[in-house]
C-alpha cells in the first residue's frame, strides 16, 4: 500500500470516529437545560470530499485543497423524523454557504449531506450569505430567511463598507430553493425571521433594524412588521417589541434567534442579547414570551441571560459570542436548542417546552438596579425561610 492509500485510509477513520462518537449530557444541573460535552457540528465535521482531491497523482501529498474555518450559526428543523441543522459553513476564505447536516437523535450523529445548498441570488448578487433562521409556515412552504451581505458601493474606498438585508428563499425538500426578492426596508436588517402563521392575514417578521452594517444605532431592538406579499416584501411600518435597555444583557443590541414555538401559554422566543466589555462585544441568549392571540404583546420576560458561554465556548473566532438562530420542539414536547459558540462551531442544549415556559414566567425580570436585584434574592431566601418553618 503507497504512503497515500496508508494516510487516506487513516483520514477516513479519524473523520468516521468523529462523525459517530457519542454525546454525553453533561451532569452541572441548572434544572432549565442540559447541555452536552460534544459539540454537533465542527469544521472537522464537514466531509472529506469538500475538502480533499483523493486522486493520488494530482494530489500526492493528500493536502486539503479547499480549507473549513468553522460551522456556526444554523437554522433547525425536523423533517421525515430527522433533525436537521441547515448550517452555516464557513471556508478559509471567509465566505460563508449554506449546507445540510441531518442526525437520527439531534444530539450527536450529525452527517452533511453531500453537497452544500446553491442558494439562488437575488438580482443584485450577495458577497455573503449566513444565519439562516428556518419558519415552517402555514402556507405550506419552508422558508429560509438569512443575512445577505453586501459592499456598500456608496463608500468605494472602504473596502470595509458593508450593507446587511434580509434574504428570502423558500423550499419544500431542502434542495431545491426558490429565492424570492430581498426584503426591502428603509434601514438595514439582520436577523430577520419569520413568524409561522399569518396574523391579520398576512406574513409577519420580526426584524432587527440597524443603522450601519455593525451598529444597531439609536432606538433599536427586535422589531415587528406585516407583510402584505411575502414574494415583494416591504417593511412599511415596524414595531419594537423587545427593546434594549441600559445596563442590561442587551443594551448594545440584540436580535430575535430562531422562529418563535407555539405553546398553550403564550409564544416562546430566544434571542441574543450583545453587551459592550472590556474585551469586546459579549453575546449571550435570552428569553420572553409573547400573547398567543398577539404576538407583539410581550408576557413574560425574565431578567437576564438565559444561556451564556461556558468553559471551552468562551474561546474561538469571535470570542465571548453564543448565538441561536435553531430549535426544534418536538412532538412529545422535548426541545432541542441549537447554539454556536465563539462563531465557531455548534452545540445542542436540551430541555422541554413546560420547562421553558416555567422559567419564562417565574423567574424575575430584570428590574433594572442592583437594590431590585437584592430585592428579589431577599424575597426568594424569604420564601425558601417560610418553607422551612412550616415543615
Ligand atoms: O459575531 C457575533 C454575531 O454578530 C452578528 O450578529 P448581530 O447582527 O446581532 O450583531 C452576526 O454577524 C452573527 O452572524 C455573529 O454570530
Amino acid at each position: 500500500m503507497t504512503e497515500f492509500k496508508r494516510n487516506l485510509k487513516a483520514l477516513r477513520k479519524r473523520h468516521e470516529a468523529l462523525l459517530a462518537e457519542p454525546n454525553k449530557a453533561v451532569e452541572d444541573y441548572n434544572g432549565i437545560y442540559t447541555r452536552y460535552v460534544n459539540p454537533v457540528l465542527t469544521a472537522e465535521h464537514t466531509p472529506l470530499e469538500w475538502r480533499y482531491d483523493f486522486n493520488e497523482k494530482d494530489n500526492p501529498y493528500l493536502m486539503q485543497r479547499i480549507m473549513m474555518n468553522a460551522t456556526l450559526n444554523s437554522g433547525a428543523i425536523k423533517w421525515n423524523g430527522k433533525y436537521l441543522l441547515v448550517a452555516r459553513v464557513e471556508g478559509a476564505d471567509r465566505k460563508s454557504f449554506f449546507a445540510i447536516a441531518e442526525s437520527p437523535n439531534g444530539i450527536d450523529n450529525f452527517r452533511f449531506w453531500d453537497e452544500p445548498i446553491t442558494m439562488p441570488e437575488d438580482n443584485v448578487p450577495a458577497t455573503n450569505i449566513y444565519d439562516m433562521r428556518l419558519t415552517a409556515h402555514e402556507d405550506g412552504w419552508i422558508y429560509g430567511i438569512f443575512c445577505a451581505e453586501r459592499h456598500d458601493e456608496t463608500q468605494p474606498g472602504n473596502l470595509s463598507a458593508a450593507t446587511a438585508t434580509a434574504g428570502i428563499a423558500r423550499t419544500k425538500d431542502f434542495v431545491n430553493w426558490e429565492r424570492l426578492p430581498d426584503l426591502q426596508s428603509d434601514s438595514q436588517q439582520r436577523n430577520v425571521v419569520l413568524h409561522p402563521e399569518f396574523v391579520n392575514g398576512k406574513y409577519a417578521l420580526y426584524t432587527r433594524p440597524q443603522e450601519g452594517f455593525i451598529e444597531a444605532g439609536t432606538g433599536s431592538g427586535i422589531g415587528w412588521a406585516l407583510i402584505d406579499d411575502i414574494t415583494h416584501a416591504k417593511v412599511e411600518k415596524e414595531e419594537i417589541i423587545s427593546p434594549r435597555h441600559y445596563h442590561t444583557i442587551m443594551e448594545v443590541k440584540n436580535g430575535e434567534g430562531p422562529q418563535p414555538i407555539k405553546t398553550s401559554q403564550g409564544w416562546l422566543h430566544l434571542a441574543h442579547g450583545v453587551r459592550a466589555c472590556a474585551s469586546g462585544l459579549r453575546y449571550v441568549l435570552y428569553m420572553y414570551m409573547t400573547a398567543l392571540d398577539n404576538p407583539t404583546k410581550v408576557i413574560a420576560s425574565p431578567g437576564g441571560y438565559f444561556l451564556a458561554p461556558w468553559q471551552n465556548e468562551y474561546i474561538g473566532d469571535v470570542m465571548n459570542v453564543v448565538f441561536s438562530n435553531g430549535w426544534i420542539a418536538d412532538e412529545h414536547g422535548k426541545v432541542f436548542i441549537y447554539y454556536a459558540s465563539s462563531d465557531t462551531r455548534m452545540h445542542v442544549a436540551t430541555t422541554t417546552v413546560d420547562r421553558l415556559v416555567d422559567y419564562c414566567k417565574n423567574t424575575p425580570k430584570d428590574r433594572f438596579s442592583s437594590g431590585a436585584s437584592v430585592e428579589n434574592i431577599k424575597k426568594l431566601i424569604k420564601k425558601n425561610k417560610t418553607n422551612l418553618e412550616k415543615k
